[in-house]
């Protein structure tokens, strides 16, 4: 499909669209919505203040707490006539999120999703087999419309079914994949064992995302599934998927949906903006929505903005991959800490599978960092080999394959987040499966 004329003008063009994006929006909530106009009230904001793009500063943040305490509707800002479809965050504890779209709103997550699709290679000739979940979810739906958008050929299979996702691969001579990367690779190890070559069907491009994941497992997925795969990047507050994308020609970053979703980095703690390239929180301000639009929401995941033109040719601003959610950060022993530097250890290492688990514990006043890590079924037949040669020369202690894979995993974790961990190796199949967003936590300190 081509390319909107937004995905490649210049910096000064893109910034008088978010200009006048950013003035429409502030009047258009300060007129509708009660909650926006008391907070811009007390603070002594008037739509008429915003006079250029730094002015969004003196705008306050919106956070996830406020979307809680405003459920279901008093966030929205179009009359509920007017919304024409609705989503939910998964909401674990107490009430979800939830989020409404008007018309024009699907039409713009829409055009998002499918640059999403165009960015990574995928057009009207693919067959997209959306793996992604339908119903309160947004990435089914969000997938969905893109697929449809850019003319391709939607399979809209949701998440789960195992088998039935390996046999329309195979049937329906599926293209392209949209998938969380942590059940893509729960799919790759039961195809192994039904005797699927990947490599071998018409597969070529997937879309990754709507979790934290390393570099390292796309190099995995890309390799044993013998196709690209670009990140795809969104939250539910903001549209769902289609925020960000990554092109396939650099694969480096994801190029801003920035027309319609302006990002800022901001220090995590003091609430202040940082420059380009600075490393902190992504907060976004939806500029050119209607039915829930959000001033500076706060997003908790934790990236880089980084300015110029890509050699794709497109000028939209990239984020660095998210390294990981603030929320999701551990703090050991005074450390910061995110699973995904472990899973980027663990996936350079032979012997050992992408299924992983981190568990925290206190042991007295300290707190300690467990990794329970899936050893492949080919290292298991090695180490049970070491243990029966070792047995029978008396010489168990020296021999055993786990011992030194233990020492070498628990040195590498160290090296890269700072702190020392237990390494632990389970049996091939023992870490519970995701169909969606894989956990990879289970903080077992006391509340
Ligand atoms: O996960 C939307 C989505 C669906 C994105 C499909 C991509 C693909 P939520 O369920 O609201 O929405 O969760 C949003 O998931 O704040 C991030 O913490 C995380 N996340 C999403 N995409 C990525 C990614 C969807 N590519 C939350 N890399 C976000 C890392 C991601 N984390």
């Amino acid at each position: 499909m081509a390319w909107s004329k937004e995905e490649t003008i210049s910096r000064d063009e893109m910034q008088a669209l978010q200009l006048a994006g950013l003035q429409k929006t502030v009047s258009y909530v300060y007129e509708k919505n009660i909650h926006y106009r008391q907070k811009l009230d007390h603070l002594g904001i008037k739509p008429g203040d915003i006079k250029n793009l730094n002015d969004i500063s003196f705008l306050p943040f919106t956070t996830k707490q406020e979307l809680r305490d405003n459920y279901p509707f008093k966030m929205f800002t179009a009359p509920l006539v007017d919304i024409i479809e609705y989503h939910a965050t998964s909401g674990t504890t107490g009430k979800p999120i939830a989020v409404g779209y008007t018309r024009e709103d699907l039409d713009i997550w829409s055009e998002a999703m499918a640059r999403t699709y165009t960015g990574a290679g995928i057009g009207s000739t693919d067959v997209v087999q959306n793996i992604f979940g339908y119903g309160l979810f947004t990435g089914g739906l969000g997938a969905h419309y893109g697929a449809i958008r850019v003319g391709a050929g939607v399979i809209p299979i949701s998440g789960g079914n195992t088998h039935k996702q390996i046999m329309l691969m195979e049937d329906f001579g599926t293209t392209a994949l949209t998938s969380t990367p942590s059940f893509l690779m729960h799919i790759f190890e039961t195809g192994e064992q039904m005797g699927v070559d990947f490599k071998k069907l018409n597969l070529k491009w997937a879309l990754c995302g709507a979790e934290p994941w390393s570099e390292s497992m796309r190099h995995s997925i890309q390799h044993l599934f013998g196709i690209k795969v670009c990140d795809i990047y969104g939250l539910s507050e903001i549209t769902g998927p289609g925020v960000s994308f990554e092109c396939h020609e650099e694969q480096n970053g994801l190029h801003v949906n920035e027309d319609f979703f302006y990002p800022e980095i901001i220090d995590p703690v003091t609430g202040e903006v940082l420059p380009a390239g600075a490393e902190g929180e992504l907060v976004f301000t939806t500029i050119n929505k209607y039915g829930q639009p959000l001033l500076r929401y706060r997003t908790r995941d934790i990236s880089r903005l980084t300015y110029g033109v890509c050699s794709c040719g497109r000028t939209l601003v990239k984020m660095a991959r998210v390294s990981g959610r603030s929320d999701d950060m551990l703090i050991i022993r005074g450390v910061n800490v995110f699973p995904s530097q472990i899973e980027a250890v663990i996936l350079k290492r032979e012997g050992v599978s992408p299924h992983y688990m981190v568990v925290i514990e206190r042991k007295g006043v300290m707190d300690s960092l467990r990794v329970k890590v899936e050893v492949t079924e080919e290292f298991m037949l090695k180490a049970a080999a070491d243990v029966l040669k070792g047995a029978e020369y008396d010489i168990l202690e020296d021999v055993t394959a786990v011992r030194s894979k233990v020492k070498n995993l628990q040195h590498d974790i160290k090296d890269i987040i700072g702190i020392s961990v237990e390494v632990h190796l389970v049996p091939p199949g023992s870490i519970p499966r995701s169909e969606g967003k894989a956990k990879r936590i289970e903080d077992r300190r006391p509340k």
